[in-house]
């Protein structure tokens, strides 16, 4: 059995216990660790903040840049009383692998960035003692890794990465690494789906236990009451007079497993549960069948200093806004974002689309330096032969780890497979048909499925729509194409595209909208750039929205301005945020206030 994806929490029968902190780094400057066998120990090491990307912490542009592989060690103690109990050592996770020893010995390794793993201990370490734990996490990236990009080598050997999307290719050990302990006979995985009969709320749920004893389930309220019970592997509870999970005004029981021996509690786990229902219905996304708008934002996970490490202030902070402004949901832009911002999303009634780390299908779609400089082939991403062979195997990958760890969180009300793939490719047709078609297995919810689709393959070029149970549109009618004085035609073009993608009959969410604003260059009349033109720009989509009765929601880009890659479209950085990187807000944020205040989250 591969490493349970549920959470780890401290329970009658389980103890967690956080190993993050500073620990010992060192860059593999040569690319020498592997054959020298550092996992053995590092020397000549320097100090390093886990969780955070290592990138913004030195003065040393070669090593924010680094590619390839990096070290960190720790020592752990083991206490001798976790003798009878399952030892693992999980991470957050590594962007965007990772092999991971313990006194010399690999105990797993990961692929992927986004999604956290772990590793057993009991055969490697020595209770009651302490242990050493050495990882290497490496960040290259080619056209078969999810995300994509590719690696320029000079002739001195230095590698240069370009990364296909638009975002800092931050690395390292980003979110928390725990030592878990399990009992023996544990709970291995939940899978709930939810629905509601009337006044009540139904609970559907299957149990994975790791032996054979009996298995009893409590249903919490909030105030810890136990209101029904269940028991068995796999059936179903009923919860009367339930409270529902809703957008803004979210409700969480507690669905308590416990593996018993007669009065012997053998294992104990508590999953939080909302209740809700999600469904496509014609042109309309319904959540406990109430017609939903999605008002809200694309975001990321990035700040200064961490980059994309996990920073619990960043993230409480970041939902005082949304609250602030109204927002109703986010897109996780661009991959999986940390467990514990979910579970805030899950508290706090946040509509989440969750995204996979697939970005960046496209070749050279915003890596602006190397489309400059011709450092890629311009050869279309679906025409490779390795896409259908290998970047579809880890593709699938990556759906099947995120649907594993988010599938019962209720914040989770879409999947979006894909961020901007080359559509207008006929070879992506099949690629995606595979996609869809293999993801459509992985969730007993059913939510909707999707991918947002980008300006390059609008409505009439497109060969994947059919496939997406709802439409999202990454536009920039007056950005990229018609910006400035084109504005009003702009407008009234993104107008055009948007009756044709009605005519698919299909909800239709703006995933993404966005001018790059400087805060605080103000310019009357504006100019692009300007803050006056970010709220000009905002009106006019709004305006075209508000057009098409198919427009099911709205997600500006950015929430925040975000770090990227260097070069001359971006000045240190994307500055689409309605909020600075410092979470301070520009005047859009107060049109956005205001609009999104009027808009009611069911209409
Ligand atoms: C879209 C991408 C997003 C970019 C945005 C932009 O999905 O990652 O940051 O454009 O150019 O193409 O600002």
């Amino acid at each position: 059995m591969k490493n349970s994806f549920l959470y780890p929490v401290d329970t009658c029968t389980r103890r967690v216990v956080d190993i993050s902190g500073i620990w010992k780094f060192k860059v593999d400057k040569n690319n020498e660790g592997r054959a020298k066998g550092w996992k053995d120990g590092l020397v000549d090491t320097t100090l390093m903040a886990v969780p955070s990307s290592y990138n913004d912490i030195f003065t040393d542009k070669d090593i924010r840049e680094h590619v390839g592989d990096v070290w960190y060690e720790t020592e752990v103690f083991i206490p001798v009383e976790w003798k009878n109990f399952n030892v693992d050592i999980r991470f957050g996770s590594a962007t965007h692998r990772a092999v991971v020893w313990v006194n010399g010995i690999e105990v797993v390794s990961h692929e992927g960035g986004y999604m956290p793993f772990s590793g057993r201990l009991n055969d490697v370490v020595k209770f009651g003692e302490k242990n050493k734990v050495v990882v290497v996490v490496n960040n290259e990236l080619d056209y078969t890794t999810i995300p994509c990009g590719t690696i320029k080598t000079y002739e001195d050997g230095k590698k240069i990465l370009f990364p296909f999307f638009d975002f800092f290719n931050y690395s390292g050990l980003h979110r928390q690494v725990k030592l878990v302990a399990l009992p023996k006979e544990s709970v291995y995985d939940i899978t709930v789906k939810t629905d509601i009969k009337g006044k009540d709320g139904v609970i559907d749920y299957e149990i994975i236990t790791t032996g054979n004893s009996d298995v009893i389930i409590d249903i919490l309220d909030e105030d810890e009451k136990v209101v029904e019970t269940g028991n068995g592997k796999k059936g179903s509870i009923t919860i009367n007079d339930v409270n529902l999970w809703k957008p803004g005004n979210a409700y969480l029981y507690t669905f308590n497993v416990k593996i018993v021996n007669g009065d012997t509690v053998i294992d104990d786990y508590p999953l939080p549960v909302g209740i809700r229902t999600v469904e496509v219905k014609e042109n309309r996304i319904l959540i406990n069948g109430e017609p939903f708008y999605f008002k809200g934002f694309g975001k990321h996970e990035d700040c200064e200093y961490h980059g994309r490490g996990y920073n619990p202030v960043v993230n409480l902070r970041d939902f005082e806004l949304l609250n602030w402004i109204g927002a109703n949901s986010v897109r996780t832009a661009h991959y999986p974002y940390a467990e514990e911002f979910m579970q805030m999303a899950d508290r706090k009634g946040l509509v989440v689309i969750d995204e996979t780390p697939a970005v960046g299908m496209f070749d050279m779609l915003n890596n602006f330096i190397a489309a400059g400089t011709g450092a890629g082939k311009k050869t279309g991403f679906f025409d490779r032969k390795e896409v259908h062979t290998k970047t579809i195997v880890n593709h699938k990958d990556a759906i099947r780890e995120l649907l594993l760890r988010d599938k019962n969180h209720p914040c989770v009300v879409m999947w979006c497979l894909a961020n901007e793939p080359d559509t207008s490719q006929d070879a992506s047709a099949p690629y995606f048909k595979q996609i869809f078609e293999y993801a459509k297995t992985l969730d007993i919810q059913n939510r909707p499925m999707t991918f947002t689709n980008f300006l390059m393959a609008p409505f009439g070029k497109c060969k994947v729509h059919e496939y997406a149970d709802v439409i999202l549109l990454n536009r920039y009618y007056g950005w990229y194409m018609q910006g400035g004085p084109e504005l009003p035609y702009a407008k009234e073009i993104f107008k055009k595209e948007l009756q044709g993608w009605a005519s698919t009959g299909k909800p239709i969410i703006i995933s993404e909208y966005g001018a790059d604003t400087m805060s605080g260059v103000h310019k009357l009349p504006s100019v692009m750039w300007s803050e006056e033109y970010q709220q000009e720009y905002l009106n006019a989509q709004h305006e075209a929205f508000d057009s098409c009765d198919n427009v099911v929601g709205e997600q500006m880009w950015n929430f925040a301005d975000f770090q990227t890659t260097e070069g001359i479209m971006r000045v240190n950085g994307n500055k689409k945020g309605a909020f600075t990187r410092t979470r301070q807000p520009k005047g859009a944020a107060y049109l956005l206030k205001e609009r999104w205040n009027n808009i009611p989250d069911y209409n």
